[in-house]
């Protein structure tokens, strides 16, 4: 193995003297797939050659499509969406076409390095496998004897992270494990089902689209926001003439072709909400047979909401009092096929469990749940667990998949903690509710160590400069640890900080758990390899229990390679690999999601066995019991509401430097609103830098200027502005939405961060 000295930013140093590393991966499992087949005579060029086909699960965004490979003669040519998987029904989004790009970019880390300069300085040595695993034991051995294992955060992100955020930190007995997809992204929507229905709603939203008539979509802008299923039904919805209202501050993708387009003042939807629900009671448009069936707390509701009238509502919303009668009454008329869509990226103000609650409320009153065209129940899969001792730590770090789970303890209970007894370090719940960890919040103990000090971190597949706001800070807690372990595919900013860079083989060149999926119907899909990993990249799975028998932990690895893994797996439902791949990768499960199929049972999980309107936890916790209307904070004089959202060709700040999406859209634009630019003297296209109320600058940025976004706010497509010079498309393109938000609101329910509580002014033109 080469020994040179090099650094992140000069990618050929790297290159050389790694090839013979290419295809060797130890223990990585064989190649998957069916048999391959020769092509015949008379195929056309592009068939010619040994054909191949493995199933896999696209990784390019945690929606996680299943999808067929293609291989000629060991080279993947092509990804179709798996007509078998209830997600991708055959089809993909552009960004999953662009998995063959993303493994393909050649800025990708090649081989673990062991830092040789200063943290941030990106000055690496390769090292061996061995060295690198043998290193990071040593230092998480010491962590563990001077300072306990719960010293030890652990973060993860995509389609590997059981592995690490889950299963590792559990073996380990770490309970600060945490994913940006919950406290970042969905738990306050979770939070608030938990104390609504008494479980998770989980981050595949359970709508019944195909007889769903009206849908009103608030900040979810579905087209930009380009999930592959949900695309596919909103314009089946379109398609056949149901109704679609949209509450968004900009003309989204989706309002362009919306019934009713409502630019409300951003910040204060939980106005709109109760005022909705107002109109609905008033006009005596709810569901009374499932209010009195399955709910608690009507009364104190309909008190609740009494004087929030649409006039008082428009008042804050800026929006037209008669708009929001019309929109109520139009989504009742449709009732129950009418529901506001969950959304998924619900941490915007800091009160987003309380605006969740009010979203789920109105579903409710519209008796929107558990039939057709509603919200429906899913259904875990069945399928046993690797048999494996008990863990040191009880409690998963939670994220997208969370399920419905009817040993949860619900939203009262102790928090989960490690074997020396310190419970969670992120201070949130305070002992009361039982959210997921928030992973913003573990990031202080880290500087200060309070409640105890974080010294050693594994982050996996999280982008940690660019997902987690206040990166200064993020910064200065990196370089207080005593290990920072990255385990990744590409050369990010915070690589470079990193003691240890563990090179992760892509999703298209590995195994991984298998994915079941709680849904409307449950179902598992298998994750194998088109290909060998490139260059001397490693499986997580095969990291994970490589550094799990060097910490002593081989009794939570005790399988003999993945496939004797996963087969163990499968053989709990009287299968294994190759029956899975005979069945097209997929095996579809019976779900439960209408009232029907509970045999008059409540599927409700809540004490009362009912929906909670009024929430008696929050009550007895010190919370609001129904959701209350609170302002966010006004934007100082002078500057714009920084506003952000997906690019359809983008997945977060992970594919800006993939080849083929990077050509498709290469840098982020700022949309400011035609009057303010006029005013501004400023015009489409030009450059500025950006300067947010703490003084943090960032960009160039090119102006969008556009009526189609409010005057008292500015976006930008979250994701850009990589400073790491080892991204050699991505680099310097565009500015950071996250750079900007330099402090956030915490939601004191849910732990999750609000992050459109920044601002921003244009400061020069560059
Ligand atoms: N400012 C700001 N912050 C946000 C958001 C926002 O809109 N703005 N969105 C929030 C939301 S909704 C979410 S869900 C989170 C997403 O948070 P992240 O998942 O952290 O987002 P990504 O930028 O996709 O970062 C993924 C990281 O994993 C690496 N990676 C990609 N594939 C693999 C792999 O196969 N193996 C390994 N080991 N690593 C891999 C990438 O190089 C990158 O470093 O961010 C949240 N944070
Ligand atoms: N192309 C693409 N699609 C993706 C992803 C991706 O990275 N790329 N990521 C996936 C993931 S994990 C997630 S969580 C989802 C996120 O997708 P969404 O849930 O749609 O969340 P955001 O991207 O944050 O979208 C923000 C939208 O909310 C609007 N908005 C801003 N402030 C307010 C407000 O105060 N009120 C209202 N009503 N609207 C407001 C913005 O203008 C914007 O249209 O996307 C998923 N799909
Ligand atoms: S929505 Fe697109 S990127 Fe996300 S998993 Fe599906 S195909 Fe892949
Ligand atoms: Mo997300």
């Amino acid at each position: 193995m080469a020994r040179a000295e090099l650094s992140i930013t000069r990618r050929q140093l790297l290159k050389s003297g790694l090839a013979a590393g290419a295809g060797g991966a130890v223990g990585a499992g064989a190649l998957g797939g069916a048999p391959a087949s020769a092509a015949t005579a008379g195929d056309p060029w592009y068939r010619t050659g040994e054909i191949r086909t493995t199933y896999n699960v696209c990784d390019m965004c945690p929606w996680h499509c299943g999808i067929v490979v293609h291989t000629v003669d060991g080279e993947i040519r092509k990804i179709d969406g798996n007509p078998n998987d209830p997600k991708a029904r055959g089809q993909l989004c552009p960004r999953g076409q662009g998995g063959i790009s993303f493994m393909n970019d050649p800025d990708r880390l090649q081989a673990p390095m062991v830092r040789t300069g200063e943290r941030g300085e990106g000055k690496f040595q390769e090292v061996s496998w061995d060295e690198a695993l043998d290193l990071i034991a040593q230092g998480l051995n010491q962590i563990k004897e001077r300072s306990g294992p719960e010293s030890v955060a652990v973060f993860g992100h995509n389609a590997g992270d059981w592995w690490w955020a889950d299963h590792f930190a559990q073996a380990w007995g770490t309970p600060n494990a945490a994913k940006p997809s919950s406290a970042l992204c969905i738990s306050a929507s979770e939070e608030a089902a938990e104390l609504t229905f008494g479980f998770p709603i989980g981050g595949y939203e359970p709508v019944d689209w195909d007889e769903l008539q009206c849908v009103t979509l608030i900040g979810t802008h579905i087209g930009e926001d380009a999930r592959n299923t949900k695309m596919q039904d909103l314009a089946n919805l379109h398609g056949r003439g149901g109704t679609i209202i949209t509450v968004d501050p900009r003309f989204s993708s989706a309002a362009t072709k919306a019934d009713h387009w409502l630019p409300i003042k951003p910040g204060t939807d939980t106005a709109l909400l109760l005022a909705w629900m107002h109109v609905i009671i008033e006009e005596e448009a709810y569901n009374a047979d499932f209010i009195e069936k399955w709910t608690t707390g009507f009364d104190r509701l309909v008190e609740h909401v009494a004087d929030k009238t649409p006039e008082w509502a428009a008042e804050i919303t800026d929006l037209p009092a008669e708009q929001i009668r019309e929109t109520a009454l139009e989504m009742a008329a449709n009732a129950p096929q009418a529901l506001i869509v969950p959304g998924r990226h619900v941490a915007w103000y800091g009160t987003d469990t309380q605006r969740m609650r009010a979203v789920y409320l109105i579903n409710v009153l519209m008796g929107s749940y558990g039939c057709e065209g509603c919200l429906h129940f899913n259904t875990a899969p069945y399928i046993d667990d690797y048999s494996l001792p008990p863990y040191q730590v009880e409690g998963s770090a939670g994220g997208c998949a969370a399920e419905p789970d009817e040993d949860d303890d619900g939203p009262l209970g102790d928090l989960p903690e490690g074997p020396t007894g310190k419970a969670r370090a992120d201070g949130v719940q305070e002992s009361f509710l039982q959210g997921p960890t928030a992973l913003q919040e573990l990031i202080e103990p880290m500087i200060t160590g309070d409640p105890y000090p974080i010294e050693g971190l594994i982050c996996y597949g999280t982008n940690l400069f660019h997902s987690v706001p206040m990166v200064e800070r993020t910064k200065e807690a990196v370089q207080n640890l005593e290990l920072f372990v990255a385990i990744d595919v590409l050369p990010m900013e915070h690589i470079a900080y990193a003691d240890v860079v563990l090179p992760e083989a892509t999703y298209l060149e590995r195994h991984d758990d298998l994915y079941a999926l709680a849904h409307k119907t449950p179902y598992i899909a298998l994750r194998e390899p088109a290909v060998s990993p490139m260059y001397d990249t490693r499986p997580g799975w095969w990291i994970a229990k490589a550094l799990g028998e060097r910490v002593g932990l081989e009794q939570y690895f005790p399988w003999d390679g993945i496939e004797d893994y996963l087969n163990t797996r499968l053989r709990s439902i009287g299968s294994d690999l190759d029956d899975l791949r005979a069945r097209g990768g997929i095996i579809v499960q019976e779900g439960k999601p209408f009232f029907e199929d509970f045999d008059g049972e409540s599927p409700f999980l809540t004490d009362s066995g009912k929906v909670e309107l009024y929430s008696s936890v929050l009550e007895e916790t010190g919370h609001d019991p129904l959701p209350e209307y609170e302002p966010p904070d006004e934007a100082p004089e002078g500057y714009f509401r920084l506003l952000y959202g997906r690019h359809p060709v983008h997945t977060f700040a992970k594919t800006q430097n993939t080849p083929a999406l990077s050509k498709r859209y290469p840098e982020n634009e700022l949309w400011l609103n035609a009057s303010q630019a006029a005013d501004l003297g400023l015009s489409d296209g030009q450059r500025v830098m950006l300067e947010n109320q703490d003084g943090v600058t960032d960009g160039p940025i090119k102006l969008k200027v556009t009526e189609r976004i409010r005057p008292d706010s500015v976006y930008m497509v979250h994701g850009f502005g990589h400073r790491s010079d080892g991204l050699s498309r991505a680099g310097g393109q565009g500015a950071s939405d996250n750079r900007l938000q330099s402090s956030y609101t915490l939601d004191p329910i849910s732990g999750s961060a609000g992050l459109r509580n920044n601002f921003v002014r244009i400061a020069s033109e560059a």
